[in-house]
């Protein structure tokens, strides 16, 4: 994963509070009673440098990666948000390093407790202005770390519909999923991955989405978003969940043109299953109850049966791509001893 091995990003004080100890350390290690006030000036500045640039290093180039990755910051934190405060760490790292250098290099003439007390004043002054970006960066860091591991090789159903219509209530019947389950819409903030032993050790990966209202894109919040995003860069078949009987709380036109919204935007196949028939089902659609489990099964089989097609679509794809033999092009033979090939 490219998240959960981001450290903790310090706040000015305790950046400052290891940058003064390692300095203080390392002047114990050689101690030069001539230079050594220059000495712990140049420490530090490289303490407090190094530290400062080992933040921007722990984090991704959020530009380069996966497209689902990318896009998922993009609506979480925004990418310019993100660029700005990495920029002023590397800002207040270059600034501590000229400061720190200038600084320590007039100290070779005037070793003084008095110079090595301004360069402390000014190092310390420069990363407070880093505060509010270092702060904010340990923020990214935490919601980060929490993301979904998302597997790229595994085949991928991301079960989508409005809010309140059993998309979680499906996932954590059919796999390992736990996503919270409530009668509220809007239960599910984040996109949730279960998953699901298949043939051979191979398994399915389920995603759960926050609920989708049918409105236009600028209007959509970021959990709206975030469901979006899975459509798009995740899916191999979408599983859009309707619920007929309204208790959903929205109108079954509503889901209805929400459907067709998702079919519009999407490239991949779509099975439409009705919920909650335990209350109201529809004809020309799969009809089940995650309460009752009836109709579950019907529904897992239909996916799995689509997941078998594409597969073999996948195969003859392939086949159509390879090149044709020469030989076989040529007509010759292998055995033939006459044959120029
Ligand atoms: N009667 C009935 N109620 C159901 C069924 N499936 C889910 N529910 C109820 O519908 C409500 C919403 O279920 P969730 O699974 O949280 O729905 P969701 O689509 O994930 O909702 P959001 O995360 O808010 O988008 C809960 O109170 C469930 O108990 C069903 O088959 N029959
Ligand atoms: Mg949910």
């Amino acid at each position: 994963m490219y998240f959960d091995k981001i450290p903790t990003v310090l706040t000015a004080d305790e950046l400052l509070d290891r940058s003064f100890r390692r300095a203080t350390k390392k002047m114990r290690e050689k101690p030069d009673k001539r230079h050594a006030n220059e000495d712990f000036v140049r420490a530090i500045t490289q303490a407090t440098h190094d530290k400062l640039v080992s933040i921007i290093q722990s984090f991704p180039e959020f530009e380069e990666l996966p497209p689902f990755y990318r896009d998922l910051c993009d609506i979480l934190f925004g990418m310019d948000n993100l660029k700005k405060n990495l920029g002023m760490i590397g800002w207040a790292a270059k600034n501590v390093r000229d400061v720190g250098a200038g600084i320590s290099r007039g100290m070779r003439w005037s070793d003084t407790q008095v110079e090595r007390k301004r360069a402390v004043a000014r190092i310390a002054s420069i990363v407070h202005r880093a505060d509010d970006a270092l702060r904010y960066l340990n923020d990214v860091r935490n919601v980060l770390r929490d993301l979904p591991v998302i597997s790229t090789d595994e085949f991928t159903i991301v079960v989508a519909g409005y809010p309140n219509v059993g998309k979680s209530s499906f996932i954590r019947l059919v796999s390992s999923g736990d996503p919270e389950v409530a009668s509220y819409p809007f239960t599910t903030k984040g996109v949730i991955v279960g998953h699901r032993d298949a043939e051979r050790r191979r398994r399915i990966q389920f995603i759960d989405t926050p609920g989708l209202l049918d409105r236009p894109d600028e209007e959509r919040n970021v959990i709206e978003k975030q469901a979006l995003n899975a459509l798009v860069y995740v899916a191999d078949i979408v599983m859009f969940i309707l619920d007929a009987s309204e208790n959903c709380g929205y109108s079954i036109e509503a889901q209805i043109k929400l459907r067709e919204e998702i079919e519009s935007i999407i490239s991949v196949p779509m099975v439409t299953v009705v919920n909650k028939s335990d209350m109201k089902s529809m004809e020309g659609y799969y009809n089940m109850s995650t309460t009752t489990k009836e109709g579950v099964d019907e529904v897992l089989a239909e996916l799995l049966r689509l997941r078998e097609e594409m597969k073999e679509e996948e195969i003859v794809d392939l086949r159509s791509e390879l090149p044709v033999p020469e030989m076989r092009r040529h007509g010759a033979r292998l055995d033939d001893p006459t044959s120029n090939f």
